[in-house]
């Protein structure tokens, strides 16, 4: 497996969005190393399916999960509490991975297998009190492109990301704070993605539970306000070395956004900003 020391010579793209710091990777893994790592965790992770809980109703989710990490990193989240399973020798090539990315140690993964267009999962943050006041979360893309959506919890802007296999997706600073993200179903015809959320689970009883934690978690099926004015942000052209920079931005009138301009033009569209106006 391939595992960049840095500088990294790679596409990345900071995403520009008011309180939050969040940046895509593009082309971490190679074409190679992406199938090689999506056949070998599609058959070797034991995948459950969870039940969560969805306005007080226990429900199966609607994708396969499985959590890994360091051994007492466990995890609550929408009324389950999983414990790690031991790592794996791939699961850590990744880690070390992302790790060199975000420049950060990470003790925990939640992989997340989705089926098919019909698996997803609602609007949540990634909030909960294990997981510090400002959580870092490194999410890996394999296999089927799929759409990510992030909207500002108060002003309800929406990024629609289209988050290519073999891609990273760093959160960090107040994004969990300030915004909530969601995978949602589709119709058209993808096949199986995993994606692997990077996480660090805090030592028990370090980050007292604050208002806006108890309330940020829960998963959900809320619908979000409508978005009336998008911008796509174009992906950078050429390759950066080490540091980020802005991202450029076209505007486009909102009845073309629609999911298959966001699917036809993965290689151009790294992004698409939608604000109010
Ligand atoms: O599948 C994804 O890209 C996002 C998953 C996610 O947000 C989560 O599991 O918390
Ligand atoms: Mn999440």
């Amino acid at each position: 497996m391939h595992l960049p020391k840095g500088p990294f010579h790679m596409l990345v793209e900071s995403i520009p969005m008011a309180n939050a710091e969040v940046s895509l990777y593009r082309e971490v893994f190679s074409a190679g190393t992406h199938d090689q790592l999506f056949q070998s965790l599609l058959h070797d992770i034991p995948w459950q399916q969870h039940r969560i809980t969805v306005y007080g109703r226990s429900l199966p989710a609607p994708r396969l999960s499985a959590w890994y990490g360091d051994p007492g990193a466990s995890y609550r989240y929408s009324g389950l509490r999983l414990q790690p399973l031991p790592w794996i020798h791939t699961l850590l090539k990744v880690k070390a991975t992302v790790q060199a990315l975000a420049g950060i140690g990470f003790n925990s993964v939640l992989l997340n297998l989705y089926r098919d267009g019909r698996d997803s999962v609602g609007w949540h943050s990634d909030a909960e009190p294990e997981l510090g006041r400002n959580p870092v979360i490194a999410s890996v893309s394999l296999g089927a492109e799929r759409r990510f959506l992030l909207q500002h919890k108060k002003r309800g802007d929406c990024i629609a990301l289209t988050l290519a296999p073999g891609s990273v997706l760093l959160m960090r600073g107040a994004t969990q704070h300030f915004w909530r993200h969601q995978l949602p179903k589709t119709k058209h015809q993808v096949g199986p993605r995993i994606n692997l959320t990077f996480r660090i689970i805090q030592p028990s009883g370090s980050t007292p539970k604050t208002h806006a934690e108890k309330s940020a978690s829960a998963y959900s099926t809320r619908s979000s306000p409508a978005c009336s004015r998008f911008i796509v942000a174009t992906p950078c052209t050429a390759p950066f070395i080490g540091t980020m920079g802005p991202a450029r931005h076209l505007e486009v009138q909102p009845q073309l956004l629609t999911e298959s301009l966001v699917r036809q033009a993965p290689a151009r569209t790294a992004g698409l900003l939608l604000s109010d106006p």
